[in-house]
């Protein structure tokens, strides 16, 4: 579990039990994540999905590794292939792997093997609504979470969607990870300030990793 004041992580930033910000601790290698997030985009092409209820999301999203999520007509799920090209989802990156592993385990979760990443695409006004992520079978696993680009308002709330939220600014570089207790807790993005960064332009990007199945 996190150990909160712990000296060896001063980045290490607590929202509740079980999930914190690892402020800027992507930053560093951000344009090598971005050259392969391009890599995986020209395999499998952002697209806006729609979801069971019949809206067109305002994210763009791809995924890469052994499985994808996404949403259609039949609802939520993993599945190895994308129900749009009928393809496979392009392989994870060992850079992405190896990124999330060490976020997990610098927040406290040793065991973490991502076997999914949904890289979600932000222009201005695109939003995530509150949501909890539950399709994945194993809620002893953490999600981590990779912001690039644009900042972003980030909010995190609590177990029912009528509690109240903290807001929290995502920059670029900044790592999320979440778990424990609190992987079940409702979160969502508001809506995208128009803006220019200097590594992505007109967009934020997402980089959740998560594991899919045990
Ligand atoms: C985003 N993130 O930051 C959306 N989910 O664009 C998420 O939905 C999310 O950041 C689970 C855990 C961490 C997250
Ligand atoms: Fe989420």
């Amino acid at each position: 579990m996190l150990d909160l004041f712990s000296e060896e992580a001063p980045w290490l930033e607590p929202l509740a039990e079980g999930a914190a910000i690892l402020r800027r601790r992507a930053r560093d290698e951000a344009a090598a994540l971005l050259a392969l997030v391009d890599d995986i985009a020209a395999q499998n092409p952002f697209h806006h999905r729609i979801t069971p209820g019949g809206h067109r999301m305002s994210v763009a999203m791809t995924n890469c590794g052994d499985f994808g999520w996404s949403t259609d007509a039949r609802g939520y799920q993993y599945s190895e292939y994308d129900s749009v090209s009928g393809q496979r989802w392009p392989a994870m990156p060992d850079r992405f792997h190896q990124l999330a592993v060490a976020c997990a385990e610098e927040a406290g979760f040793p065991h973490f093997q991502p076997d999914a990443c949904l890289i979600n695409r932000y222009a201005p006004e695109a939003k995530l609504s509150l949501h909890q992520d539950k399709d994945e079978q194993d809620m002893r696993q953490p999600i981590v979470s990779v912001s690039l680009g644009l900042p972003a308002v980030f909010q995190f709330g609590g177990f029912e969607r009528g509690d109240a939220v903290q807001r929290v600014l995502l920059e670029h570089g900044d790592v999320v990870v979440w778990g424990g207790p609190s992987r079940l807790r409702y979160h969502g993005i508001l809506p995208l300030k128009a803006g220019s960064h200097p590594a992505t332009g007109a967009f934020r990007y997402n980089l959740t990793f998560r594991r899919a199945f045990r």
